[in-house]
């Protein structure tokens, strides 16, 4: 007898409805799109179609692993535990700085983590705190920081209902879109073409997106911020009067000099094309600017995303149906509740990293800076690191130092699935049951989504023997971390007392959950005391969680809808627009360098899909996209290897010669270079790929977030006929 379940898809920011079919012994016969789902309403990609594979991965490890040299063997969760305890206390109890945690990306996708990141960050007690937000939306963060006083308040674009999108560095027919991703982006954009409206993008490469816009402005890379100054240069000449703000003279006097033509002369775009984009956004009602990673991974990420709201702003098109919104979520957030008291100022730095003095942002250290935090001795040097679903072995920037330092740690713990270029590394590997065994909501993206709505799914597969849940696992790393011998049981009695207390310090009703235990209870807390929740019985119409399991299409809460009052949390109650006085001491990227920037795909995400077997089928997809006519500049061939070298280190790769890419500008995708004979990736090592951040220099930040720059990263090439050997 077969069965169906219906799941969330954890895959990717679109959060797709999924329908797996099971058979008889729990295989899985079927995934698809659930037709009847109110967000995604049947849509699925070829990812979310591989999510039984996913979890069958025959490499998938089903026991932990504890390292003694070169070998790994597997012991029982008990003996896990005690390594884990005997590698981290002495180190605890002598200098808590000198463990780090890294939270990988799919801990986003992920109820337990997203329930569980504070509590362990505090358990463990540490400074040294990195996730990917420093090579990813850290800069989105602060410029919301600083303009509306609360940086995880970063709108999205209205898709359904926009007339004029304009998507700069950002490639959603490929990444799905994120913070703003849909299901079924295409289509989005082809009933954008049917209402007449208008799809802009601005990316130095012919991306797929770029393929289907009406407009495609091949801006320089890194050069954004200036066409996006010049933009909010015209706007001030416009006499706007964008409502709720201060600063507005500031801006303009700092935005003076940045003309169309001078901006031009930067970024490449035609002066003409920046004024007509800069009226089309005042005049067109419904147009929304949204950007994504073009923007972000580049040495002035946070003032380019900065600017990119701020033209929102005064182009009139923020907190308007069609403009950017912000959601609603659910579980609630930061801004679904009145404020606690006065806002304070943003600030950063309230300590630093030992090596180069890093200042924290928003209680995190940059990934850059890891590396050398273990390598250089001296007191407080890391010694210990905890990752939790994280690969920096290929993720970070300058991956051969973060390589070396991975080795040289005296206790690496890994809570990952796979044996990989990072894991090889620990002492000891927790591995996590597979995707179809966990409960699982969106708890990280609601507050992101194109619409406003609740779906929570429970597993679609029973735990295997011997298998311990991520929470599960999550629990007893906190417990060893407090030093407490704890019984996970009594950590979530706590752990719900806990966010009682603080819920009822904003509302009325007592707090209490119908929920028994476990990730259900504390996310019942939140849901009931969420902007839809029944408070407790005091909006009896209101949303419960077992509400929410009830309905396993999910619940849909409507489009997104203008919200400002409550999202505007700065200390003047305006959105903030006077610039950092960074702005006046600008420098452009040198011009005329060859420069590398990343690509996505759409079977694999960042580097942790290539081992399913139906998603790695195919041509090599780890080839350097490369323009004919540097190609023909550089002597190199179609197919043939080239070498291409940076401040960082140097590759050998296989060519595609492409005018996707223009004269000046080479691309590559991350998280490939799967030839560490020490993992266990067996089918990512047939096709293992180049890795792009042996390129990725660590020491080219944007000041304000830490941000590393991992776009526009200025290399050399030749053939490798040129000399011997690359
Ligand atoms: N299939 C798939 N989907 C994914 C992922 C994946 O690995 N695979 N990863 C997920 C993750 S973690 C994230 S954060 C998102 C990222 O989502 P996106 O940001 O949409 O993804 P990218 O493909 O990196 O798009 C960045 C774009 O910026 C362009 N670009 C580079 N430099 C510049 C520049 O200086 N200026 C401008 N204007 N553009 C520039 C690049 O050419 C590229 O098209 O995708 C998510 N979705
Ligand atoms: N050059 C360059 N580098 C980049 C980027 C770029 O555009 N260019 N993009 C950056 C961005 S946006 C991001 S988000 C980062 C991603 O950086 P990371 O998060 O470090 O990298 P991933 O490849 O996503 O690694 C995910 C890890 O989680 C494990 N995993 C998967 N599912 C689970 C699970 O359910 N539980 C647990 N515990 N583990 C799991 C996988 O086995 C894998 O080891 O990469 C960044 N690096
Ligand atoms: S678009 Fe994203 S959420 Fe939807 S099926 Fe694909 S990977 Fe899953
Ligand atoms: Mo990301």
């Amino acid at each position: 007898m077969s069965r169906t379940v219906l799941r969330g898809c954890p895959l990717c920011e679109a959060m797709c409805g999924l329908s797996v079919t099971l058979g008889p012994d729990e295989e899985v016969l079927s995934v698809r799109g659930d037709p009847d789902d109110v967000y995604s309403q049947g849509f699925l990609c070829p990812k979310g179609a591989s999510l039984g594979a996913v979890d069958d991965d025959p490499d998938r490890l089903t026991a932990p692993l504890v390292r003694h040299g070169e070998a790994f063997e597997e012991v029982s969760w008990d003996e896990a535990f005690a390594a884990v305890r005997d590698l981290l206390t002495p180190l605890l109890s002598s200098d808590r700085n000198t463990v780090a945690a890294y939270t990988g990306n799919p801990t986003g996708h992920n109820v337990a983590f997203s329930l569980l990141a504070t509590r362990l960050a505090r358990s463990l007690g540490s400074i040294q705190n990195y996730s990917p937000a420093t090579m990813d939306q850290l800069p989105q963060n602060v410029a919301a920081a600083m303009l509306f006083g609360e940086p995880s308040s970063i709108p999205v674009p209205d898709l359904a209902n926009t007339d004029l999108l304009v998507v700069i560095g950002a490639n959603p027919l490929v990444s799905n879109g994120s913070i703003g991703a849909a299901p079924d982006y295409r289509g989005h954009l082809k009933a954008l073409r049917r209402r007449k409206g208008r799809l802009v993008v601005i990316d130095p490469v012919a991306t797929a997106t770029a393929a289907v816009a009406d407009q495609h402005l091949a801006v320089r890379p890194g050069t954004d911020l200036f066409l996006l100054l010049a933009v909010l240069q015209v706007l001030t000449t416009l006499n706007v009067t964008p409502e709720r703000t201060t600063g507005l003279a500031e801006l303009s006097t700092a935005v003076a000099a940045w003309t169309p033509e001078v901006s031009s002369g930067i970024c490449g775009v035609e002066a003409s094309l920046i004024e007509n984009l800069a009226r089309d956004l005042l005049q067109t009602e419904r147009a929304a600017v949204y950007g994504r990673l073009g923007t972000t991974l580049n040495q002035h990420g946070t003032l380019t995303c900065w600017a990119l709201q701020a033209v929102n702003v005064l182009a009139g098109n923020l907190d308007r149906p069609g403009g950017m919104l912000f959601p609603r979520p659910v579980s609630g957030g930061p801004t679904t509740r009145a404020p606690r008291g006065p806002a304070e100022p943003f600030t950063v730095g309230r300590y630093r990293t030992r090596v180069s003095g890093h200042p924290e942002v928003l209680g995190e250290f940059p990934v850059a800076a890891l590396a050398e935090e273990i390598l250089t001795p001296g007191p407080g040097r890391v010694r210990g690191l905890i990752t939790y679903a994280g690969n920096p072995a290929r993720s970070f920037p300058d991956s051969a130092r973060i390589q070396t330092a991975l080795a040289h740690l005296d206790a690496l713990i890994c809570v990952d699935p796979y044996l990989n270029e990072t894991t090889r590394h620990a002492h000891v590997i927790l591995p996590p049951p597979g995707l179809l065994t966990r409960d699982h909501f969106d708890m990280a993206l609601l507050p992101m989504g194109q619409r406003n709505f609740a779906r929570f799914s429970e597993p679609a597969r029973a735990l295997p023997e011997n298998a311990l849940s991520e929470w599960e696992i999550l629990l007893r790393l906190c417990a060893i971390y407090e030093g407490r011998s704890i019984t996970s049981a009594e950590l979530e009695t706590e752990l719900a007392q806990a966010l009682s207390k603080s819920i009822a310090r904003f509302s009325e009703a007592q707090p209490h959950s119908e929920q028994p235990s476990g990730p259900r209870q504390l996310l019942d807390l939140r849901i009931r005391s969420g902007p839809y929740g029944d408070q407790f019985g005091h909006r009896p119409d209101g949303l419960t969680l077992a509400k929410i399991l009830d309905a396993p299409h999910g619940i849909d809460l409507g489009a997104l809808q203008p919200r400002l009052n409550e999202v505007v949390r700065t200390p003047s109650g305006t959105i903030e627009l006077t610039p950092p006085t960074i702005l006046a001491t600008l420098e452009p990227p040198e011009p005329g360098r060859l420069v590398l920037v990343g690509r996505r795909d759409l079977r694999s995400k960042n580097s942790w899909l290539h081992n399913v077997s139906p998603l790695a089928k195919g041509k090599d997809r780890s080839t350097l996209h490369l323009s004919p006519e540097d190609a023909s500049a550089h002597g190199i061939e179609n197919g043939t290897d080239a070498v291409l070298t940076s401040a960082a280190g140097q590759i050998r790769v296989p060519v595609t010669i492409t005018d996707e890419v223009p004269p000046g500008v080479c691309s590559l995708g991350h998280g490939w270079g799967h030839d560490d004979p020490h993992a266990r990736l067996r089918v990512a090592a047939r096709k293992p790929g180049v890795n792009s951040n042996t390129l990725t220099d660590a020491t080219v930040l944007d000041p304000l977030s830490g941000t590393v720059q991992m776009n526009g990263i200025p290399v050399t090439i030749r053939p490798v006929s040129a000399r011997a050997e690359g």
